[in-house]
């Protein structure tokens, strides 16, 4: 089923952080940063989330350092967070444990 793509309330941003406790409102972006054990765990990682994003074609903007992987979650087009960030944020929780 197809997720309906609009901007969030705050409400209901409110409600969508209390179910993402890894994450947090950072410069208007839902942030998250990942600690793997070493550069090939962050990438393997980020291969998972790319596929992710490419079938809900919504895209992170993201880095990497080594083993770390910052992820800031926006909808540019909407000028803020809005649903599909709230669903990409999940998905990555549950690849990321
Ligand atoms: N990803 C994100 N994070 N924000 C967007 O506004 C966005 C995107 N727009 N991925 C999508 C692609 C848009 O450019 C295409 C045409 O659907």
């Amino acid at each position: 089923m197809a997720i309906e793509r609009r901007a969030l309330t705050e409400d209901e941003l409110a409600a969508a952080l209390r179910e993402l406790p890894a994450w947090e409102v950072q410069d208007g972006k839902l942030h998250r940063e990942l600690g793997f054990a070493d550069f090939s765990e962050a990438w393997g990682f980020m291969s998972r989330a790319a596929l992710v994003a490419e079938k809900l074609d919504h895209h992170p903007d993201w880095s990497n350092v080594w083993a770390t992987v910052v992820i800031d979650l926006s909808t540019h087009d909407l000028g803020g967070i809005g649903t599909l960030d709230v669903e990409f944020a999940h998905r990555v929780d549950a690849l990321a444990g």
